[in-house]
């Protein structure tokens, strides 16, 4: 598959904090970057998405006293899994791995910024409602197929895959370049789910 101008390539959260040594590392974060690096190469269209949390978030065992990571709470918006204190904005955590090198993205989108609702996909907080506004980007640009990519499968790659296929987009995850949090659990009912709503698993070598 060759990329051409109606084609996004969406490089999720590929932070400090989900690559190894981080507060919420995925298995393999430190692995993808480089293919993803070769990956975005061929695409002219590069959108990069930043997970931003602010202090005291909602997802965070520490901001729910007698609470530990990977408790759940009941919120009005549903359950909410909770996690160490990650990507607290303007943190070392919350930058760009070092070794990231997409000079050409022409966008970064931040989600997960409103202290009291979670967000793992780029397009939507995860209470459903509240857009961010990037199905309405990629229209304007003219993008007909989203392809996805970063960290992690099991919870933002995931949800923004399932986002872009109920956009109506085309859909793909580029598995190689794509890292799980936790491989043999959560990340295995994501590539099911995705892979029934429609969204085809691709390998970097398809894409020249
Ligand atoms: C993510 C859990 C919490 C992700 C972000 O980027 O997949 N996972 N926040
Ligand atoms: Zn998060």
């Amino acid at each position: 598959m060759k990329p051409t101008g109606e084609d996004v390539l969406v490089i999720v959260d590929v932070q400090n904090d989900f690559c190894k040594g981080g507060a919420l590392p995925t298995a393999d974060g430190h692995e993808i970057v480089p293919v993803v690096n070769k990956v975005a190469r061929a695409f002219e269209n590069v959108v990069l998405t930043q997970d931003w949390h602010p202090l005291g978030h909602v997802s965070f065992a520490s901001a729910h006293p007698g609470k530990k990571p990977l408790d759940s709470v009941d919120m009005p918006y549903g359950p909410q899994t909770l996690w160490p204190d990650h990507v607290v904005q303007g943190t070392k955590g919350a930058e760009f791995h070092p070794d990231l090198d997409v000079p050409h993205a022409q966008m970064v989108i931040r989600k997960g910024y409103n202290r009291d609702v979670d967000s793992y996909s780029a397009f939507c907080m995860v209470d459903g409602m509240t857009k961010t506004g990037l199905a309405g980007y990629l229209r304007e640009r003219g993008v007909k197929r989203v392809f996805v990519c970063g960290c992690a499968i099991d919870y933002c790659v995931g949800g923004l895959a399932l986002d872009a296929r109920k956009a109506g987009f085309e859909t793909f995850i580029i598995d190689d370049a794509t890292a799980s949090i936790f491989p043999d659990g959560s990340a295995v009912k994501a590539w099911a789910e995705t892979q029934d709503a429609g969204v085809k698993k691709i390998s970097s070598a398809e894409i020249a």
